[in-house]
């Protein structure tokens, strides 16, 4: 069959997000390819198309199947896609975070879908597609109007083919803390032990998974020979288990690959040893779930680590020479403005942390928090987008201008400002600095 699998254009042209490759469109492509089928992707996301070049190519393609993915933030812009796309293709599927998230009821939300596949995607596409042709029993993991739905057991992450980034266009992705150009992202591992109550895990389980480190690093050294420099993993949990870290630094060491790298941790699972023998094989920013600098909002949020091992961790990682990324989350229930001051202070002073990233704390379809009594609708400065559904006690004229006086606090500092134009010139990220100064000069001045 000709497939054709879609990331839709972003919301408005000025859309700041990042372009950070579709990597589940290309998973669910390769194992595609694998059974035979005619794969192609379009990340109009990523090209910058504009809705109306989109609506005119749309116009003269037709595929058999055409595919989307969706987070929930961003099911508006697959919700405007179908009728543009509806008389492109015989079947319209989706699949990704918010599909299994919400279930049976995105299919009553996106009447033009025929059907929605739930969890990871690789077997159950191929067994949907060949489902469409042949008939008989709906396969496992398939949401469809006309048939009772029953859960697919997760693949085997050691038997998945490697991602097809060939059909993705790799030279306009970019990460703006990237030390090196050239940029891909990776997932080694699935699925996360932890509760943390803002965290969807409806897609990977709690149940980790990882690849061997043979496996890992073989991918990277394909990247690394299509001009790759620089590679974000993006497990969940790179550290979780220590020793498949070292696994993995020891075999990059042994290939004298020349590849740099970023991954997100646990303030839990790190120390200096492994940090160093990290730093040597090429990591060069860590990113952990700070979260917050009170304890109070870290019980609330279950994160199960304390302030001194954010504070322990972060003086490791510079030690070993590896820069940090902060994510935190400003306006847990139970904090008021102060507490929220305090919680910048940590990151910025305390921890100093060289990058950190300020949001509040959303409650999605698939996170513990969802339907938590202290919702509410808040527009975040940061994100440029929709209302998001947000838990907090403070209110949204609050929680935005701390949103704004947390990213200025932090980013307006001629060290840290420095840094940043220099990663804009290693990295390649010209837009995306273009956009976030703009923006930063935009919010200073309405302060
Ligand atoms: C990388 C990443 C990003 C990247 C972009 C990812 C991209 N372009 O695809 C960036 C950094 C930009 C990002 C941004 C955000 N992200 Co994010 N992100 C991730 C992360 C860490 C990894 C995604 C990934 O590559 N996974 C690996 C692949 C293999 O998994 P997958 O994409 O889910 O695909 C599998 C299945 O879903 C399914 N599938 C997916 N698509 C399709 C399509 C078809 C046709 C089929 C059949 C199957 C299928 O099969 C795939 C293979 O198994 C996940 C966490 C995670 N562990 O997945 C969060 C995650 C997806 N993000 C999340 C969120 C909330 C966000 C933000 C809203 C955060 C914020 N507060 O701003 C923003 C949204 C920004 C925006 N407006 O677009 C949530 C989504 C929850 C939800 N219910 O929607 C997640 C799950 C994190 C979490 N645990 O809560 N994110
Ligand atoms: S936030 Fe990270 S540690 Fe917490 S449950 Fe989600 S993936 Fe696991």
């Amino acid at each position: 069959m000709r497939v054709l699998l879609i990331r839709p254009p972003r919301r408005e042209a000025g859309d700041m997000g990042l372009s950070v490759p579709p990597l589940g469109l290309a998973y669910i492509a390769a194992s595609l390819i694998d059974a035979g089928h005619e794969v192609e992707i379009l990340d109009a996301y990523a090209l910058r198309w504009s809705w109306s070049l989109f609506e005119t190519k749309m116009a003269s393609t037709q595929a058999d199947v055409i595919g989307f993915s969706a987070m929930t933030p961003t099911v508006d812009v697959v919700r405007k896609s179908l009728p543009i796309v509806r008389s492109s293709a015989r079947w319209i599927i989706l699949g990704g975070p918010h599909p299994t998230a919400v279930r049976e009821q995105v299919l009553q939300d996106m009447p033009l879908l025929d059907a929605a596949v739930v969890g990871e995607g690789e077997q159950v596409v191929v067994e949907l597609l060949k489902w469409f042709v042949d008939g008989g029993e709906l396969p496992a993991g398939v949401l469809h109007r006309s048939h009772a739905f029953s859960d697919a057991s997760a693949p085997d992450v050691r038997d998945i083919p490697f991602p097809a980034r060939h059909l993705l266009p790799q030279d306009k992705y970019r990460y703006l803390f990237a030390t090196r150009r050239g940029f891909a992202t990776m997932i080694t591992s699935r699925g996360c032990p932890f509760r943390c109550s803002f965290c969807d895990k409806s897609v990977g389980g709690s149940r980790w998974r990882s690849r061997t480190a043979i496996d890992v690093v073989d991918e990277m050294e394909l990247l690394q020979r299509s001009g790759v420099g620089f590679v974000n993993f993006y497990d969940d949990n790179f550290t979780l288990h220590p020793r498949r870290v070292e696994d993995i630094c020891n075999e990059i060491l042994r290939r004298g690959l020349n590849i740099e790298w970023k991954c997100e941790g646990r303030v839990d699972s790190v120390d200096l040893a492994l940090l160093r023998l990290m730093k040597k094989a090429g990591c060069r920013v860590i990113a952990y779930g700070v979260e917050s600098g009170n304890s109070a909002a870290l019980e609330f949020l279950r994160k199960d680590i304390n302030i001194e091992q954010a504070e322990s961790a972060f003086v490791a990682t510079h030690e070993a020479g590896i820069r940090t990324l902060a994510y935190m989350i400003l306006g847990v229930p139970g904090e008021t403005e102060q507490d929220v001051r305090r919680s910048i202070f940590f990151a910025d002073k305390k921890l100093r942390a060289s990058y950190a990233q300020f949001s509040s704390l959303n409650a999605m379809p698939g996170t513990p928090l969802y339907g938590h009594p202290s919702t509410k609708s808040v527009k975040n400065p940061v994100d440029s987008d929709q209302h998001r559904a947000t838990v907090t006690d403070l209110s949204e004229l609050q929680l935005k201008s701390l949103l704004k006086e947390a990213w200025i606090r932090f980013y307006l500092k001629p060290r840290r400002l420095g840094r940043l134009g220099l990663d804009v010139w290693r990295s390649g990220s010209f837009d995306e600095g273009a956009r976030l100064a703009v923006a930063m000069g935009k919010w200073s001045m309405s302060r």
